[in-house]
């Protein structure tokens, strides 16, 4: 895929989407992305102006945004610093509403499947745009999960029902959000600490918590973070909820958006899910599953 910058003869400028033809996109991808984003309208999702499909090209048309995606600038030592707390804190906000109307208030009900910080666009307010509907499913109205052969995605955001077994839900999308709120608090990827089955952002974080020090997750590029002490703890804790090991424990987007607010009283969450989709953790014994299993292999290896 690559991107190039236009503009239209009005002056709108534009982000002109070229899917290569060996992309692993193909047209019937491509169509989903298309007839999917042509229908849905909100502020955090990146809005589609047209497409073109000629022969093998086949290219999307998406407004501009000038501050690129948010991977562009949170896993970037000098960049970083120009986010702050409360613009974070926003961006998590606009972020947890784009997927709350995918997932509940479009006219579908649409799972993403690969939501992940370098699909999230910025526009000059640095105001966060849901982007990439390649891989999203339209569910039914009643229908709670589905299962593929074909598991494509990132890993690192993947749950682990869905690496594993193939299956995804509102519930796979939340996991994914949680590991995007995460890294948006520490500046740091997912896979930063996982040397297989030793600790990734996620277990870190976990273990952060139960030690009562969560603070020192926080990216230290943001100042004055101690003010916001107990915002920073109760998303760090929302986080958590979200990357759960088992599903039915995650709480669903509307819960997200009500927890934010403060609008509602939080659960203490679970052992997460970490160290999923490496390529390696198959080989040992267990699959990096949980907490727990992975302090017995560190164990036995001694
Ligand atoms: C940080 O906090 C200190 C002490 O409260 C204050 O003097 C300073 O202006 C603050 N800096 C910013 C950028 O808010
Ligand atoms: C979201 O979760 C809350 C709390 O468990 C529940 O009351 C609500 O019905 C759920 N919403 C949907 C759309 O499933
Ligand atoms: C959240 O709500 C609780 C209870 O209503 C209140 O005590 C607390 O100060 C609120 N926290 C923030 C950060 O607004
Ligand atoms: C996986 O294991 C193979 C062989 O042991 C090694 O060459 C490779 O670098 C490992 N990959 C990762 C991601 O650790
Ligand atoms: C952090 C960052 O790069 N912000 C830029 C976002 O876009 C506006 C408008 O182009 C720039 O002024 C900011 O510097």
């Amino acid at each position: 895929m690559i991107i190039f910058q236009g503009q239209l003869p009005n002056g709108q400028e534009i982000a002109v989407k070229r899917l290569s033809k060996t992309s692993t996109q193909g047209i019937k991808e491509f169509k989903n992305e298309v007839t999917l984003i042509a229908k849905l309208q909100h502020r955090n999702l990146v809005r589609l102006l047209g497409y073109g499909i000629s022969g093998q090209e086949k290219i999307l048309i998406y407004e501009y945004m000038r501050n690129k995606s948010l991977d562009s600038i949170i896993f970037d030592q000098t960049r970083s610093a120009m986010l702050d707390w409360r613009k974070r804190f926003s961006i998590i906000v606009g972020i947890a509403r784009g997927i709350l109307y995918l997932h509940e208030d479009s006219r579908f009900k649409i799972i993403h499947r690969d939501l992940k910080v370098s699909n999230i666009l910025l526009d000059d307010d640095l105001d966060p745009k849901i982007s990439d509907f390649g891989m999203a499913r339209i569910f039914g109205q009643n229908q709670a999960q589905a299962k593929t052969n074909r598991v494509v995605g990132t890993y690192g955001y993947m749950s682990p029902e869905y690496a594993m077994n193939g299956r995804f839900s509102v519930k796979s999308d939340a996991f994914s959000f949680g590991v995007i709120l995460l890294e948006i608090i520490s500046g740091k990827r997912n896979d930063y600490y996982c040397d297989c089955c030793s600790m990734n952002l996620i277990g870190h974080v976990w273990e952060k918590w139960k030690e009562e020090k969560a603070m020192e997750v926080v990216d230290s590029s943001m100042i004055n973070i101690s003010s916001f002490r107990t915002e920073v703890l109760r998303c760090i804790q929302i986080g958590l909820l979200c990357v759960q090991e088992k599903a039915k424990d995650r709480p669903n987007m509307s819960s997200v958006v009500l927890m934010l607010g403060n609008e509602t009283m939080m659960l203490s969450p679970r052992k997460p899910a970490f160290c999923f989709g490496k390529e390696n953790c198959s080989d040992h014994q267990i699959v990096c599953g949980s907490i727990n299993e992975v302090t017995m292999t560190k164990m036995e290896a001694r």
